[in-house]
Formats: C-alpha cells, structure tokens, sequence
C-alpha cells in the first residue's frame, strides 16, 4: 500500500514535472525540436537513421555534437546516439575535412570551394556503402551553420531523402546592435532589462548568455555590438573588458564576435587627454594601445562601432576633422587585429537649416573613397529615422568607393514598441528591393549592401536589437520574428518576406497547413496595417514626444526643430506633406535621375511615399478617385480594421496555439486594437483642424476631442 502510494505520488509528480517543463513561456524561440507528427517522408528517414557522428573535439564540435544531438532525437522522436563510427544504418555525420576524415573520404572538394569560409554543404550520400546526411564545411562554424539549416528542414517538414544543398551568406558581417547601457536599462528597449549582467560578469556566465549566441548562430548572425551608440567611455576600461572578455569566451564556439561601441572622447573621460583630435599623434597613440589591450584579452574582438556628432555625441567635427579622419583613426588602431570600424552615418545637425533627410547625405557623398579599407559606412534604411515607412536612404548607391551597411531596426520604436503585431521583413524587404539606378536599372539597395555591385569584399548589416530579459526574449511573441527575418536577410538579402514567415512560423508554432497560412497572413499583412494607422501616405515623425509611443501630431515649439511633428508634415489650411521636389528641399535630387523624376511627379510617385515627398492640396485626388482628406482618413480607418481582422483570425486559432501564447498574443492585440484606435482618432482630429472637413463615410467617429488626447502623456513608458 505504501509502495502505491508512494508510486502514485511520484506519478503525480512526474506529471507536474513534466506540465511545467512544457510551459509555452516563449523561452525556446524557433528552436524548440518537438517530435515531428504526420511527417510523411520523414518516416523513411527515422528509419534508416541510427546515429549522429561528429569527429574531432572542439568546442564548436561540442556545440555541433549537442545541437545535433538533442535537436534530431527530439525532432524524431527517438534517440540518435552518438557514435565515433559509421553504424549499420545510415547516419548524420558533421565535420570539415580537417576535423573529420569521414568527410575528407568525400569528393567535395571543388563544391567546397564554392562556399567558401561560413558556407556548408547538405548532402544525401554514402559512406563505405551506408546512407549518409553529410554536413561539411570548410570551418567548424560553417559546419554548425549547416547543422542548424539541416534542423530548420526538418523542423519545416521538408522532404530531406535527397539534400543536396550547397550554401553561404551574401555578407560577411552579420550583427546585432544593442543599445543596452552599463546599467543595464536598454535604450528603446522594450523587452525587460539588458541580458549582460556587467555586475556580476566575468565571474557568472548566465546561461542565458550560451541559448543567446545559439539562438543567433541558428540564423547566421555572426557578431554582436554589446553596448549602445550613445556611447559610455567605461567600457573601454580594463575592469570592463575583462568581463566583456567572458562574454566573448562564451560566445566564441557559436561563430559570435563581439564589438563595443566607442565614444569619441574616450581619450580624454579614461585617457587623461586633453583632446580628442583625430590627428594629433599622442590620440592616435592611445587608440592604438587601447586596442591593443583590447585584442590581448579578445584576440579575435571585431571591432568599434561609432556615433560621431549626431545627437549631441561628440567625434571629429568637435576638432574640424572630417568623418574620414574620425574613422580612420580608429580603423588604424585596429586594422593590425583583422578589426573594422562600422562608422554611422545617422549624422544630422539641429543648427543646420537644410532639410534633415539631406544631411547624411551632404555630409558623407564628398568623403567616398576617403575610407581606410576597415571602414564600413553604416547607413539606415531611410534618411530620417526608422519611420514606420521610409524611402530608401539615397546614400545606397551614391557612394561606390566605400562599403555600405545596412541599419535597420528590429526593436520597433516607432512600430508599437512592445505591444503591437508588426512583422518588419516586408518593410525592409521593400528597401532591399529598391532600384537605386546607381548602375543602371536593377541596381538594387541589397546588391550595394552585400557589396556586389561595386564589387566590395567587406560587407555587412547591422540589426538594433529588439532582446532582453523578457523570458520570451523579446516582449511580444512576434517580436521573435523580427530577430529570425533580421538574421536570415542579413545572411540572404534576396529571401522573400513570406518565405521566412513561413519557416518562423512552422518553426515557432505549428506545421499545420492551415494554421501556418494563417498566422503567416497576419504577419504579412501587420506592417501594412501599422503604417495606416501611424503614418499612411508617406507621413512620418508624428510620434509622441521623446518615448515615441503613440500619436503626437501637435508637437512643436522644442529646443530642436528637427524633433518636433509639424517640421515634418508641414500641415496647414492649403494641404499637408514635406515638400522635397526642387520647389521644396530639394532632397530629391540625392537620388539617381530615374529616381528623382519618379519621384518629383506626385502622379508617378508611389502613394505610399506620397507626403514624403510633396506637399498637396486637401482636395488632391489620390489614385483611389478620393480627396487626400478623405483617403487618408480611411486609410487610418482601415488600420485599425486590419487590426481587428487579426484578431479575428487569431481568436480562431484558440486550440490550434497552447494557451499561454494565445493569452499573451490575444491580449496584446486588444492593447493593439485600442491603440490603433488613439493614433486615428488623435490624428485625424488635429489634421481636420487644418483641412476643415467632415470624417468621410466609413470612418468611425472619434470618442473623445482633439484636447483630450493632446493632454495624453503616458508616463513611464520603457526604452527612453
Ligand atoms: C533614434 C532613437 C535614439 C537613438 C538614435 C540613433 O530615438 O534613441 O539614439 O535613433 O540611432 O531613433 O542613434
């Protein structure tokens, strides 16, 4: 009787167990390796797989080993062991050929060639006359690249009898920017506190350290910018980077390099300088050495990412230097290390009169080719600040001689921050696709960023990081999406939006058909719908003051011009848009003459940059036969309508997602629903001040007056 009591006590116990270890908290992200149901072909392959063999011992093998290990067992739903020989089935073996002779008795090596140092090969072969998955590569990192490829196949559910896959990126940096402070809060961040625990690093390596660099080796990112571009000096101090040091060490077998940022003045807050001119000797002396103190303990550290004289952070025009000279400097500190230097070019000035989205532009086109070859030149996606929609940035192009990054932001400050549902890849896939014409039609901004079109070898793009302490890493479970889709385009630029969606989705929560399509619908469909009722037609910078949440059309009359919402919609009783044509700022003119005559023309321009790009009568007729009052009111309207819509397909969905991410997207999308909900009605009511005219048919009628949501101000709100 005892013995049955106790027995069904541990049942009961195992059964606790067993529910709490499959919490859907989120925490696994895409890689969550739950059995594979109804497989189909996969069927055979369980069958004729018995074993994993991965020769050799590194840390990376290791992390090959384990990734391979539990990732296949689960996937499959029985144990693949490891062993160092060929079993009697068939098996997965995982090397390069210096680690593995198996691999090495392959005839690979020309395919090898072709994929050069991070690419891998998947291939369905035989071994001394057993069937084989083979992932081979020319570096252990290149080998882990493909053994997380191998797993997204089957975690998609795809026919994986007859691989022959061969693969590698289009760019060679693939980086993650975090703006997280030593203190731990992060700028824009809006998914708890920074992961690095400074405070107790180099002695405690949170485990959470080890599933971040394999979260991001899973998709490819191979570097990560630790601290943020409104810099703190400190960090470049020894206490500091001996714990950045056990940060890298940890990161080190995923592929993961780690960056700092370096604020310009760090000469003079650690250095004891009087200055910090580029050109003077003993400046350049300290970089130098502070490098190589760096390179001492990180030997294989990345480099320096830098914001120079833009938003009040100091750099090179404080002394009458140039950019260049700003970079270089720090390029020939570290060039000796295999270092670069990823040198922003977000730079603009409140004391200049010219239109803010001209600056960059003016500032860094006449410096082309004045670049050590270290230097990458990093350029966000549009030429004023990651709006909900921006055109592309006309520096993509414009500057041939100097390798251009790509910014974007994957934390979604302008986007909904935390809370709302809004998949980015179709928006950076719009910018990605855009012609420049730098080279004739079809040069497009992805070919200038992975550095084909003016033929770089140095390339890169940089991704703002929307990660944090959250459990789900990211705050909102979408937001995991937005890390996956930044990870797979900085690898492939050329992806699809959707083909990623897909892989995430089937990935992250289910591979049934219907569910796939429609979770997939509403995420290709959130961007669109968070522009409508943000920033439709090309409006932009209409955000609420400093936190950027919510609307704030009415801000004016700040310290700085270029801050406030009226500088840039320019409403008034005649129309309302940013006038940028020759008439106006002229900005159209940094772009490429097929371009720029496009754009001049508010018939050939597309709609959705319409007010970037032109200021236009109230009356104006948009494509749609409306007035542009009445197509922008119900186009605010129809964002908060597809908002619904995704609620509704989501509430459908109730039983197909476990319940604890459905909760947590459900009440999400109500917050969401109402939010959409200010930004139309707080919008519409200000503008219709000027335009003086009734809310068109269709559009719902405000609940509250334009005082009351002016006098709005959430206070508290996260990421400032
Ligand atoms: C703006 C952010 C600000 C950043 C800045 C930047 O509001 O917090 O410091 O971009 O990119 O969008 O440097």
């Amino acid at each position: 009787m005892i013995i049955k009591r106790l027995s069904i006590f541990y049942i009961l116990l195992f059964l606790l167990a067993a529910q709490s270890s499959l919490a859907e908290d989120g925490y696994r992200l895409w890689l969550r390796y739950d059995q594979i149901k109804d497989a189909g072909k996969l069927k055979d392959y369980r069958k004729n797989i018995s074993a994993l063999v991965v020769e050799g011992d590194s840390p990376t093998l290791q992390v090959i080993e384990k990734e391979l290990n539990i990732g296949l067992s689960g996937l499959l739903g029985k144990a693949i062991p490891v062993t160092d020989k060929l079993p009697k089935k068939g098996a997965v073996v995982a090397g390069t050929p210096e680690t593995s002779p198996l691999i090495r008795s392959l005839d690979i090596k020309s395919k090898l060639q072709e994929v050069g140092e991070e690419g891998y090969l998947l291939l369905s072969t035989s071994l001394n006359g057993k069937k084989v998955t083979a992932i081979a590569a020319n570096t252990e990192v290149g080998v882990l690249y493909g053994a997380f490829h191998f797993l997204r196949l089957l975690q998609t559910q795809q026919d994986i009898n007859n691989l022959a896959i061969s693969n590698s990126p289009e760019t060679k940096h693939r980086v993650l920017n975090h703006w997280d402070n030593l203190d731990r809060t992060v700028e824009r961040g809006y998914a708890g506190f920074s992961l690095w625990d400074w405070h107790k690093l180099p002695d405690y390596i949170d485990p959470r350290y080890i599933d971040y660099a394999r979260a991001n080796a899973s998709i490819g990112i191979n570097g990560t910018v630790l601290t943020n571009v409104n810099a703190n000096a400190l960090v470049l101090t020894e206490p500091y980077l001996i714990k950045t040091k056990a940060l890298a060490d940890a990161f080190r077998p995923y592929g993961l390099k780690v960056f700092l940022t370096a604020r310009f003045s760090a000469p003079m807050e650690i250095g004891g300088l009087k200055t910090a001119d580029p050109l003077d000797p003993q400046v350049q002396a300290w970089w130098k050495e502070k490098a190589d103190e760096i390179y001492s303990h990180i030997p294989d550290f990345g480099g320096f990412l830098v914001k120079a004289d833009s938003e009040g952070q100091p750099g090179p025009h404080n002394y009458k230097r140039t950019h260049a000279e700003g970079a270089n400097m720090l390029a020939d500190a570290v060039a000796p290390h295999g270092g670069i230097v990823m040198w922003r070019a977000f730079v603009y000035s409140h004391e200049a009169p010219d239109d803010r989205a001209k600056q960059a532009y003016n500032e860094f086109k006449p410096l082309d080719g004045k670049f050590r070859d270290n230097v990458l030149l990093q350029v966000k996606n549009g030429a004023i600040d990651f709006q909900p929609r921006e055109p592309f940035h006309p520096l993509f192009g414009a500057m041939p001689e100097t390798p251009l990054m790509m910014e974007f932001q994957i934390t979604q400050e302008y986007l909904g921050q935390g809370t709302h549902l809004a998949y980015l890849a179709p928006m950076w896939e719009e910018v990605l696709d855009a012609d420049t014409y730098a080279k004739g039609e079809g040069s497009t901004v992805a070919d200038v960023v992975d550095g084909s079109l003016d033929n770089h070898s140095l390339s890169a793009m940089a991704g703002v990081a929307n990660i944090g302490t959250d459990r789900n890493w990211t705050g909102h479970p979408f937001g995991q999406a937005n890390w996956y889709a930044f990870g797979r385009l900085a690898w492939n630029p050329y992806l699809s939006s959707e083909e990623i969606a897909e892989e995430w989705v089937r990935m992250t929560f289910s591979n049934e058909e219907a569910v796939v399509q429609d979770i997939k619908n509403m995420m290709l469909n959130s961007h669109e719908a968070v522009v409508n009722y943000m920033t439709p037609l090309g409006l932009h910078h209409i955000m609420g003051w400093s936190h950027h949440y919510g609307p704030g059309p009415w801000i004016k009359d700040k310290h700085r011009a270029d801050w406030t919402s009226v500088y840039y919609h320019k409403a008034d009783e005649n129309g309302i848009g940013f006038d940028r044509t020759a008439s106006g700022s002229d900005a159209l003119s940094q772009y490429f003459p097929p371009v720029e005559e496009k754009f001049s023309d508010p018939k050939t321009t597309p709609e959705k940059y319409l007010l970037w790009f032109h200021h236009l009568p109230w009356d104006y007729k948009t494509e749609s036969g409306r007035t542009l009052w009445d197509e922008m009111a119900l186009r605010y309207q129809a964002g908060v309508d597809s908002v619904r819509q995704m609620q509704r397909t989501w509430d459908a969905l109730e039983g197909s997602v476990d319940p604890e991410r459905f909760r947590h997207v459900k009440e999400y999308l109500a917050i969401q629903e109402s939010d959409a909900e200010w930004w139309r009605d707080a919008v519409l009511l200000y503008f219709q001040t000027f335009s003086k005219r009734p809310l068109p048919a269709g559009v719902e009628k405000p609940a509250h007056t334009l005082e009351y949501y002016m006098q709005l101000d959430p206070k508290f709100v996260p990421g400032i």
